[in-house]
């Protein structure tokens, strides 16, 4: 056997987001504080559920409970965009959904790039979810015109990153040595840089527009704005931020706590102010970064997802102004109407499942059986709920406006435009949704396949 002198992209990835989490951390010091308290928050609740515990052991999924799930970027035009996907594919991420903030008065619409197969999710399932501008949305010709002009100016990427992007696309993958070369000219895009591309006046005016605008326009690239682990009690964490000296968002976004967790929980520390120099030697600061933590559940159906949708803004409606412990006490009433177990969101169909054979359903030589719900009543066939490796624009957008000082311009909203986003990126997002059932299809697929008849058995 001939053995292939690449690295898997997988490895591409897991280097890259090692890599990337340890410059975030000198960075950004405070994102190093979210990790520890993440950390033993994580380690008690472990140690305060043991079925919890064994439940993950047995999943494998100890071993990378600390690892980052996400980051975050935003870029100005299309051609970064479209090498931004290409150099995300060395990693083996590809765009995964279409995110409209517009409607939520920020002035971007977004995919997330990810890992989509299963082995690859488990082996490291960073992803970061990529925002490009829409300068066609402010209102300003001038504005728009002095924006395209300097970011007509800068290139985001270093020469060696598009080098190497370029050897990975032609002989098909990196050696181990050309990986570290890539992911240390790949990080280069995501640093911070305290030297703002222009001077302070203009940054004022783009600011007053929308405080986003500047953060894309004025510097050299486009810094990573947070990344974020995986916690195993959100509301835990957001009571502990300020004993820590961390200023927590106002609200955890998303569903409330329930016994079966779905889609996804969000909170984050708010963005820090940070001293930069602008051009002409001028002293100024900008926020932008922060970190934040989620805590997911399951993969909901449309029809869950309309149901979610539903609820949720319902809930919005009787939370405004409320601290997180009383939103959440809403929340918690307003969303009791979904069941909270996971053999109701099955059998009405809210949630997407993966079918296992059980060890009896492994052994079984002589069932002959087509439907999938007598199979799990004999004990033959188990499901699980599929986790949710999504974003929920909402919440994202949550997220955005307390980072961004609470802007917000409902003159942006009604622009959804899925078309000029592919344009722009040089290809098509991968709907979520069907990625969910077609390994719920699969799944089911092939474990009936093993109670077919008793030809096939023998
Ligand atoms: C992205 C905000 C969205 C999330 O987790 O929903 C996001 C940004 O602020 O650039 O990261
Ligand atoms: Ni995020």
């Amino acid at each position: 056997m001939t053995q292939t002198p690449f690295l898997s992209t997988d490895d591409v990835r897991d280097r890259f987001s090692k890599a990337m989490s340890a410059m975030y951390q000198t960075e950004v010091p405070q994102y190093g504080t979210l990790l520890e308290l993440v950390e033993s928050v994580n380690q008690e609740t472990l140690r305060q559920q043991p079925e919890l515990y064994r439940r993950m052991e047995a999943q494998g999924e100890l071993a990378r409970l600390s690892v980052e799930r996400h980051g975050a970027i935003r870029v100005g035009t299309a051609d970064e965009l479209s090498m931004l996907r290409r150099l995300f594919a060395v990693m083996g991420m590809y765009p995964v959904g279409y995110y409209d903030l517009s409607e939520a008065g920020v002035p971007v619409h977004s995919t997330a790039f990810r890992p989509i197969d299963d082995e690859a999710l488990a082996r490291n399932p960073f992803r970061v979810f990529t925002s490009l501008l829409r300068l066609e949305l402010i209102e300003s010709e001038t504005l728009r015109q002095r924006s395209e002009e300097i970011l007509a100016n800068r290139d985001i990427f270093t020469p060696a990153a598009r080098e190497l992007i370029e050897r990975h696309e032609t002989q098909g993958g990196l050696t181990s040595k050309e990986v570290d070369q890539f992911v240390k000219e790949a990080l280069e895009t995501f640093r911070w840089h305290q030297d703002a591309t222009v001077d302070l006046d203009t940054y004022h005016e783009l600011h007053d527009e929308h405080r986003l605008i500047a953060d894309v326009v004025c510097f050299r690239g486009p810094h990573i704005n947070h990344l974020t682990p995986r916690t195993l009690d959100i509301d835990e964490v957001q009571r502990r931020m300020p004993g820590m000296g961390m200023n927590p968002k106002a609200v955890i976004e998303g569903p409330p706590h329930r016994e079966c967790p779905i889609l996804l929980r969000q909170t984050s520390f708010k963005a820090l102010e940070e001293s930069i120099r602008f051009a002409g030697d001028a002293q100024g600061t900008h926020t932008a970064r922060f970190g934040e933590i989620e805590q997911r559940g399951m993969a909901l159906t449309p029809k869950g997802r309309a149901r979610y949708d539903q609820l949720l803004s319902e809930g919005r409606k009787q939370t405004a102004g409320l601290d997180n412990e009383a939103h959440q006490v809403v929340m918690e009433e307003v969303f009791s109407a979904l069941p909270d177990n996971d053999e109701a969101m099955r059998l009405e169909g809210l949630a997407y499942f993966h079918y296992y054979l059980t060890a009896a359903g492994q052994a079984d030589k002589k069932t002959a059986n087509s439907d999938i719900q007598a199979l799990i009543e004999q004990g033959l066939v188990e499901a699980q709920p599929i986790t949710y490796e999504d974003f929920l624009p909402v919440s994202a957008a949550g997220i955005f406006q307390s980072n961004l000082g609470g802007g917000k311009n409902e003159a942006y909203s009604g622009n959804a435009n899925r078309d000029a986003f592919e344009e722009a990126l040089g290809a098509q997002v991968t709907d979520e949704l069907s990625l969910y059932a077609e390994r719920e299809r699969a799944s089911k697929e092939s474990v009936l396949a093993n109670f077919k008849c008793e030809a096939v058995k023998n």
